[in-house]
């Protein structure tokens, strides 16, 4: 029997504000191209595309006090909170098409909110080459997109860090990090001191993706919601070109896949960040079209066979 999905909302979020590269502004359109929206009907779910939100241009400034473009970042951020929100409210799942990461402080900071009114427990699958989890004082870049991580877990500027009320939006404990091969110095010490559960390249490689994603997926119960934040560069960057910062030796094809089949496999998946797709650097919209390829994976594509 074919597995239930809830009904799903897309929006947009055109904005590189958090990110070291322009283009990533160009993500949301780059995925409605590939045809996104049409490939989850074409699957059963109900599906309705709400467009995109607005926000502040990138004024393409140097960073301030550690934070480059931090007024622009809280901005976007409130407009993903209440868009998220909204559609949360409305009992559908929240699928964001971003944008750099930054915008995922607004988008679990949502699902978090939502889930401590609704009982339902928060794990957070954060798909990535890189922790995010920098802070003004360590960062190398700026860039917020490289923060929010830390944010959600009580680490970074008061608007972001209160940007769904609760502080923390989230403990470590609920947070899974898959893919990682690219950590800062400083930023190395502090996923370490606060406990992050990181299944990197190195542990990939040594145990396989299987085992890895079963740990990943250990202790879940029916009150769980699963939100994926999908950074495209977790893939490698022969698969996934279009995309700011791109570090070799990532997840493959197949790898990739099978995270999304596992993940798939719980039916737990509750909202979805896809973030990262910079057409300015793709190669004729591939990484767009790998990334709406795993996302019909995440809806139960490649699981025929079992159902
Ligand atoms: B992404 C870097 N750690 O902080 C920094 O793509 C890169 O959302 C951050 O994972 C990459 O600037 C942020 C060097
Ligand atoms: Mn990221
Ligand atoms: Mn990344
Ligand atoms: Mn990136």
């Amino acid at each position: 029997m074919a597995r239930h999905y809830p009904p799903v909302s897309i929006f947009g979020v055109p904005t590189d504000v958090g990110a070291g590269a322009r283009g990533a502004s160009m993500g949301p359109e780059a995925l409605r191209v590939a045809r996104l929206a049409e490939a989850l009907a074409a699957r059963g779910v109900d599906v309705r595309d709400t467009g995109d939100v607005a926000g502040p241009k990138n004024p393409w400034l140097p960073p301030r006090d550690g934070y480059r473009h931090l007024d622009e970042v809280v901005a976007w951020n409130r407009a993903v909170f209440d868009a998220s929100s909204a559609i949360l409210a409305e009992g559908r799942m929240p699928l964001m098409l971003g944008g750099d990461h930054c915008l995922a402080v607004g988008s679990v900071a949502a699902v978090a909110d939502h889930c401590r009114r609704n009982g339902k427990s928060l794990r957070v699958l954060w798909l990535d080459a890189h922790t995010d989890f920098n802070t003004s004082a360590i960062t190398p870049s700026g860039n917020i997109h490289g923060m929010p991580v830390a944010c959600l877990c009580g680490i970074g500027p008061e608007p972001l860090v209160r940007m769904g009320g609760h502080v923390p939006a989230l403990v470590p404990d609920q947070v899974r990090q898959i893919g990682i091969r690219s950590v800062d110095q400083d930023e190395k010490r502090l996923v370490k001191e606060h406990g992050l559960d990181i299944y990197d390249m190195r542990y990939i490689d040594e145990v396989g993706m299987r085992q890895t994603m079963q740990q990943v997926l250990m202790g879940l119960d029916e009150s769980t919601h699963l939100h994926v934040s999908f950074d495209v560069d977790i893939l490698d960057p022969s698969i996934a070109p279009g995309t700011g910062t791109p570090i070799p030796g990532g997840v493959n094809y197949r790898e990739a896949q099978l995270i999304m089949e596992m993940i798939a496999d719980t039916g737990f998946l509750g909202s979805l960040d896809v973030v990262e797709v910079n057409p300015a650097l793709d190669d004729r919209n591939s990484t767009a079209e790998l990334a709406v390829d795993l996302v019909e994976s995440l809806f139960g594509k490649s699981t025929l066979m079992r159902d």
